[in-house]
């Protein structure tokens, strides 16, 4: 069954979070791919928002306003789109809508999970090689898109920051799905933490079905809905070349979609799904736009499209 609501698209085209350029193009990318006319022909009322209006990475100083410990670079930026980006998210969803959320690097998760959970208890479910679950303290690197859902949950020097976990974002609710690319404090961050993890390698022993049940069950559990929070680089390389931060051995084709399709199905029958977004996509390390058109399928599929 196709979603019961009429979507709305948001571009969120930031690279702030990343180190590289080339995410903030995601958006455009993922649009000539087709989104709008893929979802309409699933019979959904589709409509398409201007993006977020997001000033050029080389006209901002990415050390500007730091935090008193630890490192976040363009701090500032990202604080002004995860702003707007959450007033978006909650409007969207305040008429009845369901926003569709497109990337832009993975720090803009911050604003979709602030928008989503402003008025309602919610889990989420966050499909990524990735932990992102750094704190400024702890990041290799700064960048913000290792951080969100630390951020989400204010989790150390976001505690600096209190818009960042301005949110009823519930940490029990909190699942992640196919991580392989973990930091050190991360983990210990994660394995002392309340969210639940399933890594590849409960994918390789369980099955993609099995794991996304168990991840579907605990994210909905008690809260008013969920936030799916999709990043491209879950995928394996071989499919999505056009991701920041490549992972091997990440899911595969069938996989990805068997995944997204049971989301779908779990929305038919208890209504669960609040929000989504799509992010990572890098049309400049892309082969022929092929992890956009990528990204459209899987909307596709989670929001609920059926081949019979
Ligand atoms: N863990 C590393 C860091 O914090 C790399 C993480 C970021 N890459 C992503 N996130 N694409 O999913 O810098
Ligand atoms: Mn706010
Ligand atoms: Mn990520
Ligand atoms: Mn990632």
């Amino acid at each position: 069954m196709t979603l019961d609501r009429p979507v709305r698209i948001i571009g969120a085209p930031s690279d702030y979070g990343a180190n590289r350029r080339g995410v903030d193009m995601g958006p455009s990318a993922i649009r000539y791919a087709g989104l709008a006319e893929e979802l309409e022909a699933m019979g959904l009322e589709t409509t398409d928002e201007d993006d977020l209006p997001i000033p050029r990475a080389e006209t901002r100083d990415p050390d500007v306003e730091q935090l008193r410990s630890g490192n976040a670079k363009f701090l500032r930026e990202t604080r002004e789109v995860c702003e707007a980006l959450e007033a978006r998210v909650a409007d969207a969803i305040e008429a009845g809508m369901f926003p569709l959320v497109l990337g832009g690097d993975h720090s803009i998760a911050i604003g979709s999970l602030n928008g989503a959970g402003k008025n309602a208890d919610v889990g989420a479910i966050w499909f990524d090689a990735h932990g992102d679950f750094n704190t400024p303290e702890t990041s290799p690197s700064g960048n913000v898109h290792g951080m969100p859902l630390a951020a989400a949950l204010g989790r150390g020097a976001f505690a600096e920051e209190p818009w960042a976990s301005e949110n009823r974002l519930r940490e029990e609710n909190v699942v992640y799905v196919g991580l392989r690319s973990v930091d050190d404090h991360e983990r210990d961050a994660i394995n002392a933490s309340e969210m639940t993890a399933f890594t590849m390698s409960d994918i390789d022993e369980r099955g993609i079905g099995p794991v996304v049940e168990d991840a579907l069950d605990a994210a909905t559990a008690g809260v008013d809905g969920i936030h799916v929070s999709f990043d491209m680089d879950w995928l394996d390389p071989n499919e999505a070349p056009g991701v920041g931060t490549p992972v091997r051995g990440g899911s595969s084709y069938r996989e990805a979609h068997s995944a997204l399709e049971l989301v779908a199905e779990r929305h038919a029958s208890e209504g669960v799904l609040r929000s989504m977004e799509l992010v990572e996509v890098n049309p400049i390390l892309d082969s022929h736009n092929q992890t956009a058109d990528l990204a459209v399928e899987l909307a596709a599929s989670a929001l609920g499209k059926r081949i019979l």
